[in-house]
């Protein structure tokens, strides 16, 4: 099973976003992430075996409610992405991040997302679409995070949510 952590945004965000990206796509081409599969990834396992599942599960990594800022987007050039996030990643969400990173390190499990930036990649096999126009607000309150089953298909990722983590 291929599985990551995520947040997840409620779907006027999404829409919001999506929106946006779909006005960005017409100068630089691409795919655009569908509103309904827009996340924010906190850590990516990759191909896990399913008995290990109730591991993950049952994972106690403790984050505090909070507001994620969608404040800048960018086009990265190494992996052709536009995305969207917060300028700075909030201490909080960093201070999540590293709890589950560490209960995942802990449980002996490897990740291969590498260092946590926070983003919320949006389009997809970009060209570089020069200067971005600017971001609509969005309001992204964070109450919980998720564990993800991802299926990959000729039409794009099909995902699956496995497990609710609330914040408190
Ligand atoms: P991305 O948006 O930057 O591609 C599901 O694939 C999610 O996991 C995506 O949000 C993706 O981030 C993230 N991810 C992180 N590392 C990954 C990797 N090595 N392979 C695939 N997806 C990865």
């Amino acid at each position: 099973m291929r599985l990551f952590f995520a947040i997840w945004p409620p779907s006027e965000a999404a829409a919001t976003l999506h929106g946006w990206a779909l006005a960005v796509q017409r100068s630089c081409g691409g795919r655009v992430t569908r509103a309904e599969t827009i996340h924010l990834t906190l850590a990516f396992l990759g191909e896990v075996e399913e008995e290990h599942l109730p591991d993950l599960k049952s994972m106690s990594a403790k984050g505090k409610p909070h507001v994620l800022p969608i404040e800048q987007s960018r086009f990265w050039a190494h992996n052709r992405i536009v995305w969207a996030g917060p300028c700075e990643t909030p201490e909080i969400l960093k201070s999540l991040a590293e709890n589950l990173h560490e209960e995942l390190k802990a449980k002996e499990f490897r990740m291969e997302s590498g260092k946590f930036v926070s983003h919320v990649t949006l389009i997809r096999k970009a060209r570089d679409p020069g200067p971005l126009p600017a971001l609509p607000a969005v309001e992204w309150p964070v109450n919980e995070f998720v564990l993800v089953r991802s299926q990959l298909s000729a039409s794009g990722s099909r995902y699956e949510v496995l497990q609710r983590f609330p914040l408190s």
